[in-house]
C-alpha cells in the first residue's frame, strides 16, 4: 500500500514538473489577422538578423527613471520579415498574459525608429512575469514618455 502511494506521488510530481517547463519555454508571439494565425517562436526573434540596440529611459511605478539598453526589432521590419502586409491594417491590438492590452494606429507603427518589440535589456533576455521581469517580450515606444504603453510580457498581435 506504501509503494502505491509513493510511486502514485511520484507520478504527480513528475507531471507537475513536465507541466511547469513546458508553460515556462512558452515564450512565442501568436499574430492574428482574421482567420490567419502566426506563431512566432522566441528563437526566431532572438537571431533576427535585423534587430538593433538603443538607449531608453525606462519608467516604473514608484522608481526613478533609469537609462537602461533595450534589444528589439521595430515593428514594421518585423511584420516585414515575416511577409505580413500591413498595406490594408489600420490598427494593431497588443495583448499581455497579464490581460493588458493596447492598441496603436498603422500611422504610429510606421513612423520610423519609434516602435519596436523587444526581447533584451543590458545585454540580458528579458525574464517573464513569472521570474519578476517585463518579459519575455515588450513594446517599447522610443518617443513616447508615457510608458503606460510600453506592454509587457506581449503574446498577441491583432492586425485589423
Ligand atoms: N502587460 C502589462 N504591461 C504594462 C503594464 C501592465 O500592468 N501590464 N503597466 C504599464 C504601466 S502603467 C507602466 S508605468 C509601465 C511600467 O510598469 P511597472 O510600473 O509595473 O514597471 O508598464 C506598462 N505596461
Ligand atoms: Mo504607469
Amino acid at each position: 500500500m506504501k509503494k502505491k502511494l509513493l510511486i502514485f506521488t511520484i507520478a504527480i510530481v513528475v507531471i507537475i514538473s513536465v507541466f511547469l517547463m513546458k508553460s515556462e519555454d512558452k515564450a512565442q508571439i501568436m499574430i492574428k489577422q482574421g482567420v490567419n494565425e502566426k506563431v512566432v517562436e522566441k528563437e526566431y526573434i532572438y537571431s533576427h538578423p535585423e534587430a538593433i540596440v538603443f538607449p531608453s529611459i525606462v519608467r516604473s511605478s514608484g522608481e526613478k527613471p533609469v537609462e537602461a539598453e533595450y534589444k528589439g526589432i521595430e515593428l514594421s521590419t518585423f511584420f516585414n520579415s515575416l511577409d505580413v502586409d500591413l498595406n490594408s491594417i489600420e490598427k494593431i491590438t497588443f495583448n499581455a498574459t497579464d490581460g493588458y492590452r493596447i492598441i496603436l494606429g498603422i500611422e504610429e507603427v510606421n513612423d520610423p525608429s519609434n516602435v519596436y518589440i523587444t526581447f533584451e535589456r543590458d545585454g540580458d533576455f528579458l525574464k517573464s512575469k513569472k521570474q519578476g521581469g517585463n518579459g519575455p517580450f515588450q513594446l517599447v515606444i522610443r518617443r513616447d514618455p508615457f510608458s503606460q504603453r510600453w506592454i509587457k510580457h506581449v503574446d498577441q498581435i491583432v492586425l485589423e
